[in-house]
């Protein structure tokens, strides 16, 4: 088997890995099916900017024409914002995407997956897939949870929002073995807001702590991963009893239009959106680009650990 018939790492990536530079890896579902055209082209291309400026290389995850590509140009990333072919791409689509040449955007899930084979181990991103309400029923859980159950990458996200059952989703990541980590905070952030109501396992208060916390617990081969909770930065969080309204409404909206599978996750956003008269856009973007700035940092901590 030879990986490199499945993969191609950009050349700035591949020498920042030889030589143990830091080094963040970000999905591509967000650019495709998780934030509307030209925003989402604009957004990635500037998350990528806000990790160099932070000591870090940025290595965008996608599959095209059925490669894995890690690290992507910023055609590609055009193509991803703007093509109507991208396919959500989980664990489960990877064979699938790849044996068929076409295009995929990777979830947290497959990103983590592209990120392991490359060798990086810091991935920034918005949010996670998780337990979804009603998963008592529905069974609707994201693959992302069993992902880092498995994978040694640590995501960070700005916690759990609320179109999740969030108390479900914790359950589950604890059964699992993967430590919630809250970056000086001792609750789980709900995503647009600091609060939700839920505490994170750990507070950490800095990124170097984190990074020792990291280093154990990969140096020991506790396999799988971490959740590093970054709340949004206060001026862009949205009023609770707002977006919990909006989302409430999203919510029974999906399940009167029968909206279920991988359908579910972008519909409920875009409905959000929609809702809030795009607020909630501007929120994701900010948080996103709070999680690239504490991504590269922590990429910078752990390369220090590792050399
Ligand atoms: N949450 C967001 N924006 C996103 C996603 C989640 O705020 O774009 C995407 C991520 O790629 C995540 C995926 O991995 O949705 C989860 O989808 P599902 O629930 O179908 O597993
Ligand atoms: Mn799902």
């Amino acid at each position: 088997m030879k990986l490199e018939n499945y993969i191609h790492i950009k050349e700035e990536v591949k020498e920042a890995l030889k030589a143990n530079k830091p080094v963040v890896a970000l999905e591509s579902t967000i650019i495709s099916h998780g934030m509307p055209y030209p925003k989402n082209v604009e957004t990635a291309l500037k998350v990528e900017s806000i990790i160099r400026e932070n000591g870090a290389i940025p290595a965008t995850i996608a599959i095209l024409n059925g490669v894995i590509k890690i690290g992507l140009t910023k055609e590609e990333i055009d193509h991803l914002g703007k093509s109507d072919n991208v396919i959500k791409a989980s664990r489960r689509d990877l064979p699938f995407i790849i044996s068929k040449k076409l295009d995929g955007a990777t979830t947290v899930a497959s990103t983590m997956i592209g990120a392991s084979l490359a060798g990086i181990k810091i991935f920034a991103t918005g949010g996670i897939g998780g337990v979804h309400r009603g998963a008592q029923q529905t069974f609707d859980i994201s693959a992302d949870l069993e992902e880092l159950s498995k994978t040694d990458v640590a995501v960070v996200c700005a916690g759990a929002k609320s179109i999740l059952d969030i108390g479900l989703t914790l359950e589950y990541l604890e059964t699992n073995g993967v430590p919630v980590v809250g970056y000086k905070t001792k609750e789980l952030p709900a995503f647009y807001t600091i609060k939700s109501g839920f505490d994170v396992d750990y507070k950490v208060d800095s990124e170097e702590e984190l990074a020792k916390a990291l280093k154990a617990k990969w140096d020991l081969e506790l396999n799988g991963g971490v959740v590093v909770a970054n709340p949004i930065p206060e001026e862009y969080s949205m009023d609770y009893d707002e977006i919990t309204k909006t989302i409430n409404d999203a919510v029974k909206e999906a399940e009167e239009n029968g909206i279920k599978g991988k359908e579910s996750t972008p519909f409920l956003l875009s409905k959000i959106k929609d809702i809030t008269k795009g607020k909630s856009l501007d929120a994701n973007i900010e948080l996103v680009y709070n999680n690239a700035r504490l991504g590269a940092k922590l990429a910078v901590e752990l390369s220090k650990l590792e050399k």
